[in-house]
């Protein structure tokens, strides 16, 4: 059996959420930081595994994969994770709470885009925390309403972790580090507790792997 290898950094949302992923599917990883800090996912060696500068990248089974939802729908289809139902409704509102996280406020918080956001802005001193609050705050909000229309417990779909949690708690702690507050949120805050119950999401956390 070939090693998995994640390439990944500790801060990394899109990270997070594959190193929960295979935690959940009980896979044993070795971890390869790519300093973002440092600039370190535009060398060459790290633009030859991802052409788009991005982390994650997952080798494993003889494959290097890239972007985090396609790599969770690998674990998921080739684990039997049951991050998504079955049912094709049921299936269309995990993903579209997914998504509201990982296709809409993610990209526009990613690190360059929010840098350059910032260094174009006309008062750079909270620049950055103030584009970060712009996108994730509404996000959440939006997300807490979703949420509530399911009543779905405890976690955010149903009685089992699923896509939409993967999402949702590395973004929560993106979040807290741009001091975003989300404790007007019942919903979400019921969904984290739920989650950091569980050792595969508190073993993923950044603080135990950076
Ligand atoms: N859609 C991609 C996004 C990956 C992504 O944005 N990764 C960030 C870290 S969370 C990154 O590598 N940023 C480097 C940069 O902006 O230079 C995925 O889900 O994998």
């Amino acid at each position: 059996m070939t090693e998995t290898v994640l390439f990944d950094y500790w801060r990394s949302s899109a990270s997070y959420r594959v190193r929960i992923a295979l935690n959940l599917a009980g896979i044993p990883y070795r971890a390869v930081s790519i300093d973002l800090a440092k600039g370190e996912q535009r060398s060459p060696a790290h633009l030859a595994r991802n052409p788009q500068g991005l982390v994650p990248v997952l080798q494993i089974d003889g494959l290097q994969l890239t972007q985090s939802l396609a790599i969770l729908d690998y674990l998921d289809q080739t684990r039997l994770l049951g991050l998504l139902p079955t049912d094709p409704a049921a299936r269309a509102r995990v993903q579209a709470l997914a998504q509201s996280i990982a296709v809409d406020i993610h990209p526009v918080c990613n690190l360059q885009v929010a840098a350059y956001a910032a260094s174009i802005a006309a008062d750079q001193t909270t620049a950055r925390e103030d584009w970060m609050l712009r996108f994730i705050r509404p996000g959440l909000q939006a997300f807490e309403t979703l949420l509530d229309t399911h009543k779905a417990a405890p976690f955010c779909t149903g009685s089992t972790p699923g896509l939409a949690d993967i999402c949702l708690i590395p973004q929560l702690y993106n979040a807290r580090r741009w001091g975003v507050d989300f404790s007007d949120l019942p919903r979400v805050q019921r969904v984290e507790s739920a989650c950091s119950d569980l050792s595969a999401f508190a073993a993923a956390h950044p603080d135990e792997v950076g």
